[in-house]
C-alpha cells in the first residue's frame, strides 16, 4: 500500500499523463493540453490569474528548454511553486489564528 506522500506523487504523475496523452508526444504537454490541465485540475488558480494570456505566460515560464512542449520535469516546477505558495498561505493562516 502506498503511503500518503507516495500516493500524492503517484497522483501527480497520473494527472500529467492523463493530459499529455491527448495529442502529439504522449510524454509532453502541448499548449492546449497544458490549458486543459490547468482548467481541469487547477481551476481556482487559473481563475485568479488576471492576465488573459496567462496560459501563454505559464507555458513560456515552464518551457525552460524552449521546445514548445512542457515535459514532466518542467511541469513539476509548477506543482512545486504552487505547493510552496499554498504552504506559505497555510502557515500564515495558522499564525494568525495563534496555532503556530
Ligand atoms: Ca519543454
Amino acid at each position: 500500500m502506498l503511503s500518503q506522500l507516495e500516493g500524492a506523487m503517484d497522483a501527480i504523475i497520473k494527472v500529467f499523463y492523463k493530459y499529455s496523452g491527448k495529442e502529439g508526444n504522449k510524454y509532453t504537454l502541448t499548449k492546449a493540453e497544458l490549458k486543459n490541465l490547468l482548467k481541469g485540475e487547477l481551476g481556482a488558480f487559473l481563475k485568479y490569474q488576471k492576465d488573459p494570456n496567462s496560459v501563454e505566460a505559464i507555458m513560456k515560464d515552464l518551457d525552460t528548454n524552449q521546445d514548445g512542449q512542457v515535459d514532466f520535469q518542467e511541469f513539476i516546477h509548477l506543482v512545486t511553486a504552487l505547493t510552496i505558495a499554498c504552504n506559505e498561505f497555510f502557515v500564515e493562516l495558522l499564525k494568525n489564528q495563534g496555532k503556530l
